[in-house]
């Protein structure tokens, strides 16, 4: 009997040792063209060498979607590995997550594991499910950052919000119980508006041209015509003081063209000395703009924001990048590098430029995809790139699977171990997309399917449907919706958009 007894703990030990720790590193609205592993335009100036040498070591999925292209709603599906219709988080406002509902990191509590969550939160109800918590609340800022602490105080910590998101999770990691495997999320605010870099990085870009994306001043034809009334134009709608940095107050009555409705908080929130650099840096460079302003064309005033905006969206990314750095080294240097999966991936994608906009929302490539880059010694090949879709309801299974857990059936993702191991079989052929939030930006609802060649979705509120060719028309410049070459596709995609909707358990369009 004795025997026994000690046989099975010594089993239990055996699977307890070998869980993996999982280190979740996150950011807010970073587009994969900004991420040099993943080629294209920008990779030899995009500054991503740690998140490079994350994807070197493990694999790097260029077909990585969400579900829902905006922030809360893709977080709660990462936490419930459901899409948005099943777990009732739709769109940024409202109740909150319901916090009664399965959820992963509860999981992995009830199997053992240390888990905390720093940084960007932004489901409106407090973290459930975690040792330790402490997150921003709604949005945050960058300078000066006040972090939400579990007993719901708020505390105001001074500095870079990146560094010290960072900073806060390997402090958990010192003090944690070395005898549990652990689940850390250490979650960005970078790259989101309003793209404010660290002092340290502001000069970065200097003297550089960042290319153009083709569609920088696309005039929106042959598509919905609720593209050209959306409201993310880096002409018509990137605000000069807070998405620019060009402050009424340095423009002495010069007239631009363009919005400028907000103020600039963020500058407010600085401190005297920060603020010194800050206009050392933003000061000259403004005051050259506003002397030539007078005589530059509309098209080259557009440039311009459009290089503003390209340096300070890359300024932040460089922060988050040195936290991927930093958080490496500390694997590296405490022995924890074999047993621990290390996943940086952000919450949707984002316009950098392209159709000339930022923000996201869209079911179009730029915002439909996440970046996914994944290192799990002894599973990941170094270097590999399954070329899979994945979408972001896989996240909560393929941390189960990691943990040796069941996956319960309610659960509408498929953990993508499998992909990593180069053994997918039967894997998914289509994914389901949903944007549910109006408002903001002025983009419309819409509903679609995706397969590795096409994509179609519906826009219930004119009742219209759009259709991509992704392999002729990439840029997705041009609806194919009717045209009578693609009759056959439109069929089979309009099949599989409803069949997808069955699937899932999707509810009617309101
Ligand atoms: C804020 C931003 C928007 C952005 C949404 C959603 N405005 O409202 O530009 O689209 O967040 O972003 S800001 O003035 O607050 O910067 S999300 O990533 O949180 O969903
Ligand atoms: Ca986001």
């Amino acid at each position: 009997m004795r025997f026994f007894a000690l046989l099975s703990f010594l089993a239990a030990s055996f699977i307890h040792a070998k869980q993996p720790n999982i280190v979740f590193l996150f950011s807010d609205d970073h587009a994969l063209r900004s991420i040099s592993a993943y080629g294209g335009d920008l990779a030899k100036i995009a500054p991503t060498p740690n998140i490079d040498r994350l994807a070197a070591s493990g694999a790097i999925f260029k077909n990585s979607f969400c579900g829902n292209s905006i922030c809360g709603p893709s977080r709660a599906t990462i936490l419930t590995g459901k899409h948005s219709h099943k777990n009732g988080f739709l769109r940024n406002s409202g109740k909150g997550l319901d916090q009664t509902q399965w959820t992963v990191p509860k999981a992995l509590h009830g199997a053992g594991y240390n888990t905390a969550v720093f940084g960007k939160w932004h489901l409106i109800s407090d973290p459930v499910g975690f040792d330790h918590w402490e997150i921003l609340p709604g949005q945050g800022s960058y300078y000066n950052p006040v972090f939400l602490q579990m007993d719901g105080s708020k505390k105001k910590f001074p500095g870079y919000c990146t560094d010290i998101t960072t900073d806060k999770a390997i402090k958990w990691l010192d003090g944690r119980d070395p005898e549990k495997p652990f689940f850390l999320m250490c979650q960005h605010k970078a790259p989101h508006r309003t793209f404010a870099p660290a002092l340290r990085h502001l000069k970065s870009f200097d003297g550089l041209t960042i290319p153009e994306p083709p569609s920088l001043f696309d005039d929106y034809a042959n598509r919905s015509k609720s593209l050209s009334e959306n409201e993310m134009e880096i002409d018509r709608h990137f605000h000069w003081t807070y998405d620019a940095k060009v402050r009424k107050n340095e423009r002495k009555g010069i007239e631009l063209p363009g919005p400028d409705r907000y103020g600039m908080a963020e500058y407010g929130r600085m401190n005297a000395g920060q603020k010194k650099e800050w206009d050392a840096h933003f000061g000259p460079e403004n005051q050259a703009f506003l002397k030539k302003v007078g005589s530059m064309s509309h098209k080259e005033i557009v440039q311009w924001k459009y290089q503003r905006y390209m340096k300070n969206y890359l300024g932040t990314v460089k922060a988050v990048d040195d936290s991927v750095g930093k958080m490496l080294d500390y694997l590296d240097k405490n022995g924890l590098t074999e047993n621990t999966i290390v996943i940086y991936a952000s919450d949707q994608g984002f316009y950098l430029g392209e159709h000339g906009w930022y923000d996201k929302r869209w079911m179009f490539e730029e915002s439909f995809k996440m970046p996914f880059v994944i290192r799990w010694p002894g599973v990941t090949k170094a270097g590999s790139r399954p070329q899979e879709m994945i979408q972001n309801i896989d996240y909560a299974p393929t941390f189960l699977e990691a943990a040796g857990l069941k996956i319960p059936a309610e659960i509408q993702g498929k953990s993508i171990v499998p992909t990593l191991k180069g053994e997918a079989k039967d894997w998914r052929k289509s994914l389901y997309y949903s944007y549910y939030e109006k408002g903001e930006h002025n983009v419309p609802q819409h509903f679609g399917v995706r397969t590795e060649t096409h994509k179609l979705f519906f826009l219930p509120g004119s009742d219209e449907w759009q259709m991509f060719d992704l392999v002729n028309d990439p840029q997705e410049m041009k609806s194919v919706y009717r045209q009578p070459e693609y009759a056959k596709v439109q069929e089979e995609l309009t099949k599989e958009f409803h069949r997808l909707r069955t699937h899932y358990e999707a509810p009617p369009f309101k």
